[in-house]
């Protein structure tokens, strides 16, 4: 039976329209899911949407709808990412289906049999916008640290004993050390936690959209508890039959979520886990934040970033490349158009596409629109690129492993900026007049170096690296990573078609980039 890999993205609040930066969590995940797929991985991608809470209440009383046609609407624009941004999720949670329902009593149940549970009265401050409470210590000039508003709540509350979690989980991040990442904000969360914790008020009882705590239909439950709980819903928690499924998926190999939400899966998550005597996530990624040429995206600035727009513009695949190569991982980053086009006319027109157009014109015209044979001897210069091009998937999986998406990309590149000067120090052109059987070889060390950079970025740019592997005639079965290597080499005697530029230049309005 192939492994399990169980990977998450937050739940979305279902106030909004998807913006770039949800699309950024769950592209991330779906290249991840798509490279676990390939290298032999059974592999379960959730992603879905956060439905309860004052903030959903009140975006739908805004628009004058009633809460559960309002979060029907707008979750459905989540749901359409997939087909639109090419995601594979293999499941879309809503936190209103009946099934979720079932997760969170089963969860607050047990926490309330363990003694972990109490009732008492909340009397701090609320930010609707973060659905966060925070210590008096914590509120600058009446916000929040987020700089969201605050709220002054009052009210009957059941409270999670957080405070008795503080020990265990300083000695958890201390003997997983991966825990978290990146390494500075696994710091900050050691510091919150060494800071010590406060009990958690865990349900409320001023409105009423959330999940009924059970036997007290007073109060709905937190909106974060019952966030958290998704992860564990969608492979069987508190289901009928569920069982099999929670016992192979559970736990999950990664929480992916942006730095802004880290503390509640982090900290929050664990603490419950560890109360209701469960095992916990391997490994919780917080990326950074992206700003819009320079500023902050918000929508009383009006420069939010469709992510739908953005890939009719410039390109699916080439919006997929760009937000995973340009910023390292984990750090904060810009767009811009300029960079935008930087990369498109850099990275993937000139370098990678035209190495791809260069290759496969010549063995069209020169060895008569067929595939040259793998060479009976190779020269060290063949040799030194086709190890390169065999040692990537090793690489490839321990950036995948760590999330270092730039660093799987740059890789990849490195690769076709080396096959790039091969080409010109070669010289295959000048071989055609000299030695045919050299320019037969040296286009099929070529073409196999393309064979597996065009498998190896297949996560990040399905549709692209498909167009390439068709014009290299490779069959759809062999695409996937056990298929790179020297145990696989690229078949010769294959009749191609006359090649077709695969990424077109951006050239815009005014000229520039042409
Ligand atoms: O927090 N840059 O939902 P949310 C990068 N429902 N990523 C961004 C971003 C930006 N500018 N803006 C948003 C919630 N994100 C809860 C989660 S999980 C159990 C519950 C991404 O709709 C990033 O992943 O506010 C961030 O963590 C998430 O959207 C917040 O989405």
């Amino acid at each position: 039976m192939k492994p399990s890999y169980y990977l998450t993205t937050p739940i979305y609040y279902v106030n909004d329209k998807p913006h770039i930066g949800h699309a950024y969590t769950t592209l991330a995940c779906d290249a991840l899911a798509r490279f676990k797929r390939l290298d032999g991985f059974d592999v379960m991608f959730l992603t879905g949407t956060d439905e309860h809470g004052q903030k959903v209440q009140k975006s739908a009383e805004q628009k004058g709808i009633d809460p559960k046609a309002f979060t029907d609407e707008v979750s459905q624009n989540f749901r359409d990412l997939t087909s639109t941004l090419d995601f594979t999720n293999d499941d879309f949670i809503r936190t209103t289906e009946e099934r979720h329902y079932h997760a969170c009593q089963k969860l607050w149940s047990t926490l309330l049999a363990e003694g972990d549970i109490y009732l008492d009265s909340y009397a701090g401050w609320y930010a609707v916008r973060d659905e966060a409470f925070y210590a008096e210590s914590e509120i600058k000039d009446g916000k929040a640290p987020s700089g969201a508003p605050v709220e002054w709540v009052e009210e009957p509350s059941y409270f999670f004993r957080l405070s008795a979690y503080q020990d265990r989980l300083l000695e958890f991040y201390e003997n997983n050390p991966d825990f978290v990442a990146p390494k500075s904000r696994f710091n900050e969360v050691k510091s919150f936690v060494s800071g010590g914790l406060n009990d958690l008020s865990v349900s409320r009882a001023s409105f009423s959209w959330g999940v009924p705590v059970p036997d007290d239909e007073r109060h709905v439950m937190y909106v974060w508890l019952d966030a958290l709980t998704n992860y564990m819903t969608a492979v069987g928690y508190g289901q009928e039959n569920g069982d099999a499924d929670y016992a192979r998926r559970w736990p999950a190999d990664l929480h992916m979520v942006g730095k802004d939400i880290l503390r509640f899966h982090a900290v929050y998550w664990p603490a419950f886990l560890m109360a209701a005597k469960l095992p916990l996530p391997k490994r919780v990624f917080a990326h950074g934040w992206w700003t819009n040429e320079g500023q902050k995206i918000s929508k009383s600035l009006g420069n939010v970033i469709d992510p739908v727009e953005l890939a009719d513009r410039y390109g699916l695949d080439q919006m997929r490349y760009f937000l995973l190569r340009e910023v390292p991982f984990g750090n904060d980053g810009d767009f811009s158009h300029s960079a935008m086009v930087h990369r498109m006319n850099g990275d993937l027109a000139n370098d990678l596409g035209n190495l791809c157009q260069r290759v496969l014109s010549m063995i069209f015209k020169n060895c008569d629109a067929t595939m040259p044979a793998c060479p009976a001897t190779l020269e060290d210069a063949d040799t030194s690129l086709l190890n390169r091009v065999d040692g990537m998937l090793e690489r490839q999986r321990a950036h995948y492993d760590n999330q270092l998406f730039h660093e799987a990309l740059k890789d990849a590149w490195d690769i076709v900026g080396e096959a790039n000067r091969y080409v010109d120090e070669m010289a295959p052109w000048s071989l055609r007049k000299t030695d045919l059987e050299r320019m037969a070889a040296v286009l099929w060390v070529l073409a196999e170096t393309i064979r597996q950079v065009a498998i190896v970025i297949q996560p990040v740019m399905p549709t692209a690296a498909a167009a390439i592997l068709d014009q290299l005639r490779i069959p759809e079965d062999e695409r996937g990573f056990a298929m790179l290597g020297a145990g696989n080499r690229l078949a010769g005697a294959t009749p191609l078609d006359k090649p077709t530029p695969v990424f077109p230049r951006f050239v815009d309005d005014e000229g520039e980039g042409a």
